[in-house]
């Protein structure tokens, strides 16, 4: 009865949905609605003739901000024409504001182990190159795929869920489309816990449901506009990926592979829209249940990331406008000078002679042999590199012998020859010029050349300059890329080095690109996306090169590419530095893609000399480790503007602990070194001193982000998923699982209210040495004078050598454990140790001659047991002995005669060795104690409590 009941009611509601009531009948409450005019200027007339539902705000005055007053209802979408197994066909049925939607429409979905994979869109549709290596997944949980029809409308929609029910995807809310350049995806969310999409200023780690907010992303040369509340334009890379935690704490992840540009809107259903304009949509749905484990599968899926030099975790010293050599030196040795733990001072653009890649200039004669006396002091270099060749000079002309391809114009008819006809080599090409430091105009390299010879050239350009200067690493700028002065931007260029440059000589000639007629289309597509509409007067081409560019050696749109251009340069780069150096370095790109993280690391771009700036590069490091760039920082003490002494200070203790930890200033801006202030130095050297000191646990963390994917600093919430409270925590990060880093962020502040999720923590502070912290929110002291508050987790066993002033010197000392006693519980960590600077062979990472070594920590009222295990020892790695151990939160007196490693008696030093009954800090301590070497494999020391 009750059921006919229904069944009656429901077609009374779609009998209605034709007749003159649709438009209330099909009201999508405020907060679930797909926005169907996201461009401005909405008016219900144009609204209506997009076949879209139009509601006036004054209707609603308790809205969430952002609400789209034009929205799509939830029977818009496709139809379902045939299901084959795993292959679906949709029909175009409802309108596409923005072009036809194509039709027959392919959905396809299919597993790769635990992840599941839905692709949509034709074969013919353009998919982003990265090689993924596709190794399969595994999982506790399965996903499954379910296709349905929204109501009895027909429409086409399907649920990504797990076993237990809870649907990761829903897009039951309507809105999909798929025209040639505008394809939209909307789903429900499970809940509101959204971390990730890049790059962007997030002002809090989790992302704000309760409005709606869209986040354009296509790779700009913009810096991070952390001042504003909120700032949510594109900045210099694009990462497609977010995780959600459910509401029972499980994590899980997608990630939609799309290169065009392209923006997500999220919403308070909870909910997102995807939309795009161009390719097609690749989703993956990483069923986790942990953070860490969605990581691992995002990575196996994109890529794992590449292991930095030992030397690369080192303190490095930067800044732009070094008016030469002799002011880099300088810089450099009154760091030195003040103790600061020093490895790489870096030269930016001003060592090239005008801006020429590959060049030197006159103030810097002298350089290789000052290189080689910082290589003498165990030192090492990184130069910076811009994309952009000037077309009158020897790396183009030898490119041109090379067969390298440029992003070049598509037509001879479109080639300004005003311009190009300036340039003897450039004269009879169809290579796009465009304009950036050089002093002429520059050609753009095609690093997706499918000859590979644009990248042989790229190498052989870099062992040409390394044969004079040996640098050791390369820093890649500019790769969204950027070209000042394309018209319709209104320039930047006016940097002070270029203002003071003789304008004759400088390149006056801005590129032009079609913006109208039927060359304007690419530039100008229907849908442009908010990237261009948050800057008033703008196109997709501003700031960077002509949509029409063709890339690819031709093949492609720089339309569809664009996003790929700093992950192209960055993998031509990876694979250039062992030909280049012979060894293993590090390459650190501004522009990224999801992959990227195989060939490099990324700094956060330039910031400001603010408090806030310091605040979200918190969020910043701990979003790209999620994003498989774990090898990351900010400019520390801020780029643009001039820094101040707390500020600069503070900035130094936090930023010794990013993994990529990196001082860099603007150019005519005040210098910022350590050095300048005393109080600076002071915190500097204490904070890199530690840091220091734990190098040898930051690089095992780093092998095991490149050898099974993971990350290296990670949010609270990654360990503690189910505490409510570390969910929303941005202003504290952990190394790994073990240390927990809260620094000081805000101007004045003395003490940081710091959470500790519900677990065993010491104090690693030297006023508080060891002393356990209490569980949920504490005050904790953060002195300017001392180190940052940092604690260490019971459970956890971290590897450590005592530190010089170069990681070089400190791999010569004994290694030493700390261990972090936890009641009940089993304390374990892992050490990886290899050449340092070795390269890996095939670039495979199983391969490469190590010590890795398992450590475990059992403890009884009887005694304890300390052991190791050598999971892969190759002899061909030397290492120092483990001559101390530390145990924090010892809870027994141990006898020192009792000490014995594999059952024989071992001599403890002991002046260095105690036990502190009050404190309960044991440290054992003996020269050579522990043989790490591959002859050992395997070791246990024991000993007994007194009775
Ligand atoms: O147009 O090389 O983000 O780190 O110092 C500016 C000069 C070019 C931008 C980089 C910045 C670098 C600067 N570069």
């Amino acid at each position: 009865m009750l059921g006919k009941f229904v069944l009656l009611y429901f077609l009374l509601v779609f009998v209605t949905n034709f007749g003159l009531a649709q438009e209330q009948d099909q009201s999508v409450d405020v907060t679930r609605r797909v926005d169907c005019y996201p461009e401005p200027g909405a008016t219900e007339a144009a609204c209506v003739a997009r076949g879209c539902i139009y509601e006036n705000e004054a209707n609603q005055p308790s809205a969430p901000v952002g609400t789209p007053w034009c929205y799509y209802p939830t029977t818009s979408g496709f139809t379902k024409k045939s299901e084959n197994g795993q292959n679906i066909v949709l029909e175009a049925t409802t309108k596409n504001p923005y072009g036809d939607n194509i039709s027959p429409l392919n959905v396809k979905y299919r597993s790769n182990g635990a992840t599941l994979l839905v692709t949509i869109g034709n074969d013919d549709r353009y998919v982003p190159p990265i090689d993924i290596p596709q190794a399969p997944s595994t999982s506790t949980e399965t996903l499954k795929f379910e296709s349905g029809i929204i109501g009895f409308s027909g429409i086409f929609s399907f649920k990504v869920s797990r076993t237990n029910g809870v649907s990761l995807w829903d897009t039951s809310i309507g809105g999909m489309q798929f025209a040639d350049k505008f394809i939209q995806i909307a789903t429900y969310l499970p809940s509101k816990n959204i971390y990730g999409f890049g790059d962007h200023v997030h002002k809090k780690i989790k992302h704000n449901l309760e409005r709606y907010t869209v986040w354009p992303m296509f790779a700009r040369d913009i810096g991070p506009d952390s001042g504003s509340a909120l700032s949510t334009q594109n900045l210099y890379g694009v990462h497609p990926f977010y995780m959600c935690i459910e509401s029972d704490g499980k994590a899980h992840g997608v990630f939609i592979l799309n290169s065009n540009a392209q923006e997500v809107e999220t919403g308070p259903g909870p909910h997102l829209t995807y939309r795009t304009i161009g390719g097609r949509l690749d989703l993956a749905f990483f069923p986790g249940p942990t953070p860490e484990q969605v990581i691992q599968q995002y990575l196996l899926h994109i890529g794992k990331p590449f292991l930095p030099a030992y030397w690369a975790l080192g303190y490095q010293l930067c800044r732009w406008g070094y008016t030469g050599l002799d002011e880099m030196k300088k810089v450099v040795a009154r760091n030195q000078a003040a103790g600061i733990p020093l490895d790489v001072p870096i030269a930016d653009i001003d060592y090239m002679n005008h801006y020429l890649d590959f060049t030197e200039g006159d103030a810097w004669s002298g350089f290789p042999a000052y290189v080689d006396q910082l290589h003498a002091q165990g030192l090492h270099l990184i130069l910076i590199f811009d994309p952009a060749i000037e077309v009158d000079y020897g790396s183009f002309s030898r490119a041109l012998t090379a067969n390298a391809s440029f992003i070049s114009w598509p037509s001879d008819s479109l080639v300004p020859h005003a311009i190009q006809d300036q340039y003897p080599m450039a004269k009879n090409t169809r290579v796009m010029l465009g304009n950036v430091w050089p002093d002429r105009n520059t050609a753009f390299p095609d690093f997706l050349d499918p000859t590979n010879k644009t990248n042989l050239w790229w190498a052989q350009e870099f062992q040409t300059l390394r044969k004079v200067l040996a640098f050791d690493g390369m820093w890649i700028d500019m790769n969204e890329p950027s070209n000042f002065d394309t018209a319709g931007y209104s320039t930047k260029s006016s940097a002070k080095s270029r203002a003071a440059r003789d304008p004759s000589v400088l390149a006056s000639s801005k590129l032009a690109c079609p913006i109208d007629g039927s060359d304007s289309t690419l530039e100008i597509p229907p849908y442009q996306t908010w990237a261009v509409y948050l800057h008033q007067g703008e196109y997709l081409f501003s700031k960077t090169l002509c949509m029409l560019g063709k890339t690819t050696g031709g093949q492609q749109n720089f339309f569809d590419t664009k996003n790929l251009y700093g992950w192209s340069e960055a993998r031509a780069t990876y694979r250039a530095l062992p030909k280049t150096t012979g060894k293993r370095g590090a390459v650190i790109s501004r522009s990224t893609f999801a992959s990227s993280g195989r060939y490099g690391g990324h700094w956060l771009g330039d910031n400001t000399a603010r408090w806030e700036d310091l605040q979200t590069s918190v969020i910043g490091i701990m979003e790209f480790n999620m994003f498989g760039l774990p090898y990351v920082g900010s400019d520390i003490c801020g780029f643009n503007g001039a820094s101040n002494e707390e500020l600069c200070l503070r900035w130094h203790q936090f930023g010794a602990f990013s993994s990529f930890s990196r001082d860099h200033n603007s150019e005519g801006q005040p210098d910022q070194d350590p050095a300048v202030w005393p109080s600076v130095a002071q915190a500097a050297r204490i904070a890199l001193t530690f840091r220091y000191y734990y190098i040898p646990y930051l690089y095992s963390l780093h092998y095991s982000a490149s050898r099974y994917g993971a990350t290296v600093i990670r949010p609270l919430f990654f360990e503690f998923p189910k505490d409510g409270e570390a969910l929303e925590i941005s202003e504290q990060f952990l190394w790994g699982s073990a240390l927990m880093i809260a620094p000081a962020l805000y101007q004045g502040q003395t003490t940081v209210h710091a959470y500790f999720p519900a677990d065993t923590w010491y104090s690693l502070q030297p006023e508080t040495y060891g002393q356990r912290m209490l569980s949920g929110f504490n005050d904790v002291s953060a002195p300017l004078s001392s180190l940052t508050p940092v604690f260490v987790r019971g459970g956890y066993i971290l590897p450590r050598q005592f530190p010089g002033t170069t990681t070089t010197a400190s791999r010569l000392s004994p290694f030493e454990v700390l261990i972090a006693f936890k009641a009940n519980t089993a304390s374990a960590g892992d050490l990886y140790y290899d050449g340092g600077d070795d390269l890996l062979p095939n670039d495979d990472i199983e391969q490469h001659p190590r010590l890795h070594w398992q450590f475990s920590f059992t403890y009884s009222s009887f005694g304890a047991a300390f052991g190791g295990n050598c999971e892969g020892c190759s002899t061909s790695v030397k290492s120092p002995t483990l001559d101390t151990i530390e145990i924090l939160g010892y809870p027994t007196q141990p006898s020192f005669d009792g000490i014995k490693l594999n059952g024989k008696s071992v001599n403890l030093d002991l002046t260095k060795s105690f036990y502190n009954s009050t404190s309960q800090q044991l440290i054992l301590s003996s020269k050579g104690m522990i043989d790490l070497s591959a002859n050992v494999k395997k070791f246990t020391l024991t000993f007994v409590n007194s009775a």
